[in-house]
Order: structure tokens, then sequence, then C-alpha cells
């Protein structure tokens, strides 16, 4: 259910994986924006918004020119709305955010939120077991590299990204759950690395509260939900942090104009 709060707190989203094939979760989000961000004093997005994103000319795409617009109505209303890459966007670049008016984070970054210092991540550099994802991860995130791909004709790029995502699903049935999940030892070093800073990140789609203990100290660590069945956000002001659920968009079961 769907709490609209007067007091003063932040929102979290992740893991969206929006695409023209998804229209619900365009529709889903879209209302949240227009609705639930409004009363926020800041939004931050915590990657993966897209399915994937090779490329700003994929503001060209109609669910991406309206989603990129509603976004900016909420920053031009006085909301202001930070974007950090996950490991499907992390090509998400510099038009994306002036057309969105979002501010690009880098991952990690450390807020103050009402007096807790938070530690936000995507998450995927957690999962620091999995091997072949994290030589990936290397290759994809060089700058080099990156401006290789960009340089790289648009259907030639399109090709590319489903050859890698078909991979990677294959790649993911033979893979150890535990490998898929964040890496206990790399957890805490982050909490060491950030002075046991309570930490928010998505990646994993296990929406969870974590408690852990770090060199003595008591860390919290949330973890965000994904948009598969429906949308959800985690709200934190000064007395915490709560995952919340959103209604699925009336959409949902109709066509959408957005494809
Ligand atoms: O995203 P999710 O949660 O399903 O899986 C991730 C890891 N997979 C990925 C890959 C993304 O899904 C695909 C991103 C597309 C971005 C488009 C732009 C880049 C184009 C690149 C062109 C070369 O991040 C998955 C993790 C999982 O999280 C859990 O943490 O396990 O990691 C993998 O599955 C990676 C495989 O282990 C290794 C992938 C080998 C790819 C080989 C590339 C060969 C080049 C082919 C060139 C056409
Ligand atoms: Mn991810």
């Amino acid at each position: 259910m769907q709490v609209r709060s007067s007091i003063p707190h932040t929102l979290f989203i992740s893991d969206l994986h929006l695409s023209p094939d998804t229209p619900a979760a365009t529709d889903t989000l879209l209302n949240f924006l227009r609705t639930t961000a409004k009363a926020a004093d800041a939004l931050y997005v915590l990657g993966d918004l897209f399915e994937y994103w090779i490329g700003d000319e994929g503001l060209a795409q109609p669910f991406a020119k309206a989603v990129a617009q509603v976004f900016r109505a909420l920053a031009d209303s006085g909301v202001p709305v930070y974007f950090m890459h996950g490991n499907r966007d992390f090509l998400l670049g510099g038009q994306f955010a002036l057309a969105s008016g979002m501010k690009l984070l880098n991952d990690p970054t450390v807020v103050d939120l009402y007096g807790t210092p938070t530690l936000l991540m995507h998450g995927d550099t957690l999962c620091s077991d999995d091997v072949e994802y994290q030589k990936f991860r290397a290759m994809v995130r060089n700058p080099a590299w990156q401006q290789a791909f960009l340089a790289k004709p648009l259907d030639e790029r399109v090709r590319m990204a489903r050859e890698v995502r078909g991979k990677s699903e294959q790649a993911k049935q033979i893979k150890d759950m535990t490998i898929m999940d964040v890496t206990p030892a790399t957890v805490d070093e982050a909490f060491r690395a950030h002075q046991y800073a309570r930490l928010i990140h998505g990646h994993t789609h296990r929406p969870a509260r974590h408690e852990h203990r770090v060199d003595g100290h008591g860390c919290e660590r949330w973890v965000l939900a994904d948009w598969y069945d429906h949308g959800s956000y985690l709200q934190c002001d000064a007395g915490g942090c709560r995952l919340q659920q959103l209604e699925q968009a009336r959409s949902a079961t109709g066509p959408s104009e957005l494809r």
C-alpha cells in the first residue's frame, strides 16, 4: 500500500528495467513521479532505470522521452532527482541527464539523510564473488572501451547489447544463487571504508533490511526491490526507512501509448 507522508522524507528507487516491452512499469513510474515523488525532499534512482542503455540516442524512443520529460517536470517543480548508473545503464550520459533534469552521482556516494550518513551504491560492486561479472564490468567501465563502443553505429550497439544480454542470462542459469548476492566480506569492507554509514543499494532484487555487526558497530543495509511485478520504493525520514509497494498503473492490463 502506498503511504503518503507529510514529514520531510527522501525516496529511493532502482532496478526498474524499463523498455518498450514493459509499458506497465513505465506507466507506474510516470504515475509515481507525478504523485508520490512530488512530496519528497529528493528522489534517488540507484541504477538500472532501463533494461539496457547503449547511448543517449535512446532518448529518441517515445517511452524514454516520456520518462525524461516527467523526471524533468519533477525536478523543475523543485524536487532534486539524482541518478547513479547501474550495470544495465552505465552508458546513460549527459544528454539524458540534461533532458531529465537528473544529476549524475558517482557509485559509491555518501549523503546525509536527516542526520544519518547514508552510503548509496547500485550494488553490483558488492557481488565480488561473481568473478566473471566483475571481469565484464572492468571491461565495460573502461572509458576507452566506452568511447569505442559509443562510436559504433546504433544498430551494431543494439546487436551487441542483445548478445551480451543473452550470454548474461545463460551465465546466470548456472551460477550459484549465493554468488549473485552480495559478498559478506565486501559489504563489511564498504561499511568500514565509509565509517559504518547506513547502506542503501539495489541490483540483487532481494528487497530487505539487514543488520550487520562490523568491528563492533551495528550497521544497517537496505536492499531495494525490482519493478518486474509492481513498482516499489524506499522512503527514509528522520525516524528511519521503510520499503513501500506501488499499485501497478491501470494500463498494466491494456495497451500503452509509450511503445
Ligand atoms: O543484469 P542482471 O542482473 O541480469 O545480471 C547482472 C550481470 N550481467 C550483466 C550484463 C547485463 O545484463 C547486460 C548489460 C547490457 C548493457 C548494454 C551496453 C553494453 C554492451 C556491451 C557489449 C559488449 O551485467 C550478471 C551477474 C548478475 O548481474 C548478478 O550480479 O551475474 O553477470 C553476468 O552474467 C556476466 C557473465 O558472467 C559474463 C558475461 C560475458 C559477456 C561476454 C561479452 C562478450 C562480448 C560480446 C560482444 C557482442
Ligand atoms: Mn543491476
